[in-house]
């Protein structure tokens, strides 16, 4: 994607607790920063200049896939609701997209079950190519266990099809099998597997999804264990640069009191993920998500979902280019 210049960010809210008060100049600027943001992503193309003679540019997908992973409950569904609303400055979602999407609510359902993918973006041919932009929804881990680190493998892989339930098989004959070096299709139902996965298929761009308004982001040693080995095996398949989203940001707010002890308490915990996940600063994005019936837009939830957007979808075209093949002697002319 091309690097467009983006307005420099507003203040933060985050640096002023008493959110709702936003005066009515820095509303507009909010305003044209976000409209600006979504122009940006409208226009978002993979790799717009294809000039290496020698790489197989054909290989490119049209669209971009952002993978979500993280705990039960952080906020992943929320946050590819809230991501739609922002691009498309919404409230409704398509019924088409409501439906797919479980938030957990105060019925305690069990959250999301299916590996969900939503387009929040399409690619258009007209009156200028445009790629699309897709985002994939994921059951959260609860056991931190072997059995999600394989269904966390399979995920990465691209080889899961929409809708589909991601759980290895219960039978017994299953469970006798259970060893990392058996092939997938012995552990896992062959229905829920895409027989050839190919570049348009796998990650592009992967965001860990975490409750930013707990304690200790992740939480506790087996968690952050958990994700470590879980980035590790995403860099083995080449992802250098995950991103970490803290979620509930509105709930940090509310309950410091002075705008100076606000932001050392989003520091610290920023550092502490840095610290616990081995990952640059730059990576962490603090957000708020639409939740409870929120029915009016917000300015300050739009703008800091659709940067991180703007990011994930430069990650997945660096990703992308990093992926690309050379095209073989005779294909070059
Ligand atoms: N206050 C607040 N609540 C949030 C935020 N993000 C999510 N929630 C709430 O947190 C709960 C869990 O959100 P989900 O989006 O279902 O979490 P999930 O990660 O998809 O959960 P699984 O599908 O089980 O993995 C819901 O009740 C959301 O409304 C946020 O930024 N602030
Ligand atoms: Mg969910």
């Amino acid at each position: 994607m091309e690097k467009k210049k983006l307005p420099i960010p507003p203040p933060d809210r985050r640096t002023h607790p008493k959110k709702k008060v936003i005066s009515s100049s820095m509303a507009e600027l909010m305003l044209r920063q976000i409209d600006q943001l979504r122009k940006t992503i409208a226009d978002f193309f993979i790799i717009p200049s294809r000039i290496n003679l020698r790489l197989n540019y054909s290989e490119l997908p049209n669209s971009v896939n952002i993978l979500l992973f993280g705990p039960s409950g952080s906020g992943k569904s929320s946050l590819v609701r809230t991501l739609y609303r922002a691009l498309h400055n919404t409230v409704q979602l398509p019924a088409e997209i409501r439906h797919k999407l479980v938030v957990k609510g105060s019925a305690r359902n069990e959250g999301t079950t299916v590996y969900t993918t939503v387009l929040l973006k399409e690619e258009t041919q007209y009156p200028k190519p445009t790629s699309g932009i897709k985002i994939h929804d994921t059951r959260g881990q609860i056991w931190m266990d072997n059995h999600e680190q394989a269904q966390a493998d399979l995920i990465l892989d691209g080889k899961v099809k929409d809708m589909a339930r991601v759980e290895q098989r219960s039978t017994r004959y299953a469970y006798k099998l259970w060893e990392f070096w058996k092939s997938e299709s012995q552990l896992f139902p062959t229905e829920i597997l895409k027989e050839h996965p190919t570049l348009s298929d796998k990650p592009h761009c992967l965001l860990f999804v975490f409750d930013g308004s707990l304690e200790e982001i992740p939480n506790g040693e087996e968690e952050t264990l958990f994700y470590r080995e879980i980035m590790q095996l995403a860099r083995s398949k080449g992802y250098f640069y995950p991103q970490i989203v803290l979620t509930h940001i509105d709930r940090v707010e509310d309950k410091s009191k002075a705008e100076e002890e606000l932001r050392e308490i989003l520091d610290m915990k920023i550092e502490g993920v840095v610290m616990k996940l081995g990952i640059p600063r730059s990576s962490v994005h603090f957000i708020e998500n639409y939740h409870d019936d929120q029915n009016e837009p917000d300015l300050n939830v739009d703008f800091h979902v659709l940067r991180l957007l703007h990011e994930s979808a430069q990650q997945g075209e660096s990703y992308l280019q990093s992926q690309l093949k050379e095209k073989s002697a005779c294909e070059i002319q």
